[in-house]
C-alpha cells in the first residue's frame, strides 16, 4: 500500500488539523516540509496550481484541501471514525469552524502583542516577504478587523466552552469527531501567540478539552524530501478508483478548472475523471511527476468546463 505523505510546515494550523488525525488514527506518515510561501518548487509540480497547505500525497492521488484530506484518512483506516453516523452535524460544524473561528484566531493570534511570538526565529526580510504573500494570496477577500475579529471569536470560544461544559468530554459526546479536529487546530494555532494566548485560560472547559486533543499527537512519522515524494507519483502505476456521477452537468473526461472559492483562487487546469457531491477528480500530466490524479473538495471550490482557446 502506498505510503501516507503530508506536504506541510510546522507553523500551519491546517496541518495541524491533519497531523492530529493521522496521530488519532494511529496512522504512520511521511513528512515533506515544504515553504510557507510561494514560490513551492516541489509541491506545484503535484498540484498544478494549488499553493495551500497540507497537501496529502498517496503515490500519484494527491489531495487539495483538509476537507478532503480527513476523508481520505478516514477511507483509509475507518476506526476511529471521525464522522460517527449518530453525530451528522460534525461535518457542517467543522466546516464553519474551518472557515470562521479559523479567520477570528489568525486576527487575534497575529495582532502586535501575538505575531513576534508565532513569529520567533523568523527575520524581519522572511516578514516582509511571509505578509506579501499572503496579501496576494488573499487578493480582494477582506480579513475582520481586531475589533471585528475579536468580537466575534468570544462569542464562539464561550459557546464552544458552554457545549463543552454541558454535554463534553468533547464537541459532540463521548468521542472525538471531525468537528474536535477543525477547531482544535484554531485554537492550537492561538496558543503558539505568547501573551494574547493567556484569552483561552478565560474557557476552562474549551482549555482541558485543547489539552486533551493536542495529547492525542501526530503518531509516528518520518521525513521526506520533496524531490524523493515528486519520484515517488512518477513510479506510481495505479489510481485510487473514481467516476464522474451522471446528473452534476458534467461528462467524463471534459477539460476543466477547479480552484478554491475564497483564497489561493488559483486555478488548477486538467480532464475531468471523478465527479460526485463531496469531490472532483482531474488528471494531469507533469514532466516530473508523470500522470497525476487531482482530487478537490466540492464544499470551497467551484469546477468549470474550460473555454476552448
Ligand atoms: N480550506 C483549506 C485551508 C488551508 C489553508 O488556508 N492553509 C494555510 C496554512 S494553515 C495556507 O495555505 N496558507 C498559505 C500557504 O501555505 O501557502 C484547507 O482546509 O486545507
Amino acid at each position: 500500500m502506498s505510503e501516507l505523505i503530508l506536504h506541510h510546515y510546522a507553523m500551519s494550523p491546517f496541518s495541524e488539523k491533519i497531523r492530529l488525525i493521522l496521530g488519532f488514527k494511529q496512522l504512520a506518515w511521511r513528512s515533506v516540509l515544504i515553504p510557507p510561501v510561494m514560490p513551492k518548487p516541489d509541491l506545484i509540480p503535484l498540484t498544478g496550481g494549488y499553493r495551500k497547505t497540507p497537501v496529502l500525497q498517496i503515490g500519484a492521488d494527491i489531495y487539495c484541501d483538509t476537507a478532503l484530506i480527513a476523508r481520505a484518512l478516514e477511507a483509509r483506516q475507518p476506526t476511529p471514525a471521525l464522522y460517527p453516523a449518530d453525530v451528522p452535524l460534525a461535518v457542517p460544524l467543522g466546516q464553519w469552524a474551518d472557515n470562521h473561528l479559523f479567520l477570528e484566531s489568525v486576527v487575534w493570534a497575529m495582532q502586535p502583542a501575538g505575531a513576534p511570538a508565532v513569529l520567533a526565529g523568523v527575520s524581519p526580510e522572511q516578514v516582509r516577504i511571509f505578509a506579501s504573500d499572503r496579501a496576494a494570496m488573499r487578493g480582494a477577500l477582506p480579513r475582520p478587523t481586531l475589533s471585528d475579529g475579536t468580537a466575534q471569536l468570544k462569542v464562539h470560544l464561550s459557546a464552544i466552552d458552554a457545549q463543552l461544559a454541558e454535554g463534553g468530554p468533547w464537541l459532540f459526546g463521548a468521542t472525538p469527531c471531525i468537528a474536535d479536529f477543525s477547531a482544535a487546530h484554531c485554537l492550537w494555532f492561538i496558543r503558539l501567540a505568547g501573551p494574547v494566548a493567556s484569552l483561552l485560560g478565560n474557557y476552562p472547559a474549551l482549555s482541558s478539552w485543547l489539552d486533551r486533543t493536542l495529547a492525542i499527537g501526530h503518531h509516528i512519522h518520518q521525513e521526506m524530501s520533496g524531490t524523493d515524494a515528486i519520484a515517488v507519483a512518477a513510479a506510481a502505476s495505479t489510481h485510487a478508483p473514481t467516476g464522474v456521477a451522471a446528473g452534476q452537468g458534467f461528462e467524463p473526461n471534459e477539460a476543466v478548472t477547479v480552484a478554491a472559492t475564497d483564497y489561493g483562487t488559483d486555478p488548477v487546469a486538467g480532464t475531468l475523471i471523478g465527479l460526485s457531491d463531496t469531490e472532483s477528480v482531474i488528471r494531469r500530466v507533469d514532466p516530473r511527476a508523470g500522470t497525476l490524479h487531482v482530487h478537490f473538495p466540492r464544499f470551497g471550490f467551484q469546477i468549470k468546463k474550460s473555454i476552448a482557446a
